[in-house]
């Protein structure tokens, strides 16, 4: 029996891939993204394929396809809460409006479309909550302030909904991918702080550098990271966190061994 996958943010990058790898292992998906019409042109016609409209910080939309896709295909047995971007540098240049915009869409969209899907999941008894966080949902650099503390947000929420969740048979897989080669740095997709500040003027040029030298050059093959996530899903003892990439492994490692060397140094504080 296929199962039914709900992706958000499928028209491009790694929801797309995503789609795809689920498409390829047979399952029926309900792929999502502003526009309908940017879906089905990144798939072509295909049986198994539903293109729907979703731009998830609408919520009332979210509990609409949700609603739809349960009833029409009898469950949502994977929802995949993908879509996001990133506000990229430093936090002083972003306005109020712009930091609110971050996580307007990266946390409280991603947390509207897993309000509209838990319930139908928690009637079952069954249901996966695959969350696309990041490395940077467990790391902030200098340039990620704000895009990290909306990561941060979705990996609290997510660590703490996870458990409310197991319970009722409803298991959650958090993802902290390395830099994928998607849309993501890109200005179809990135945005970058407005506002002009002479003291970080150096550091942000180079770290505007950075961003320019990586975009299209990122390690991390978002196919491949979509290959291991379809069979990942379906393992009923799968790991609640994935973290995908060499670089994110070294980042998230160096992250831990900080936190236990100032965990141990506050105890001679006590
Ligand atoms: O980015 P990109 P990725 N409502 O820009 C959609 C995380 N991540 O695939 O614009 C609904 O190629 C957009 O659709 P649309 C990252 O934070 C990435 O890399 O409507 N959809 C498009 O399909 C994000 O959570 C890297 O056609 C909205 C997709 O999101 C996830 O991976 C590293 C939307 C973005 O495709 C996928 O990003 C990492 C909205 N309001 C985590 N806004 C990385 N690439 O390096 C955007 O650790 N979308």
């Amino acid at each position: 029996m296929p199962k039914v996958w709900l992706v958000t943010g499928a028209s491009r990058g790694l929801g797309r891939e995503i789609a795809r790898a689920a498409l390829d292992a047979g399952e029926t998906v309900v792929a999502t993204a502003r526009s309908a019409d940017a879906v089905r042109e990144a798939f072509g016609d295909h049986d198994r394929l539903h293109a729907r409209a979703l731009d998830i910080t609408d919520a009332e939309a979210a509990n609409a396809v949700a609603a739809e896709t349960a009833e029409r295909f009898g469950a949502i047995d994977v929802l995949v809460n993908n879509a996001g971007y990133a506000e990229l540098g430093f936090f002083e240049t972003f306005t109020d409006e712009a930091v609110r915009r971050q996580f307007e869409v990266n946390l409280f969209g991603t947390m509207n479309v897993a309000r509209a899907v838990a319930p139908h999941m928690r009637r079952r008894r069954a249901g996966l909550i695959v969350t696309i966080s990041s490395v940077s949902g467990l790391v902030s650099n200098a340039g990620g302030a704000v895009y990290s503390a909306s990561k941060f947000a979705v990996e609290g929420w997510m660590e703490g909904f996870a458990q409310e969740l197991a319970p009722l048979g409803v298991r959650s897989l958090l993802v902290e991918p390395g830099m994928l080669r998607t849309d993501f740095m890109d200005g179809k997709s990135a945005r970058f702080g407005s506002i002009d500040i002479p003291d970080y003027a150096e550091a942000i040029a180079q770290y505007l550098a950075f961003v320019d030298g990586a975009n299209g050059n990122q390690p991390g093959d978002p196919k491949l990271l979509a290959a291991r996530i379809v069979p990942l899903a379906a393992q009923d003892d799968a790991p609640a966190r994935f973290v995908f990439g060499d670089d994110a492994r070294q980042w998230a490692g160096a992250k831990v061994d900080q936190l236990r060397h100032e965990i141990a140094r506050s105890a001679d504080h006590d």
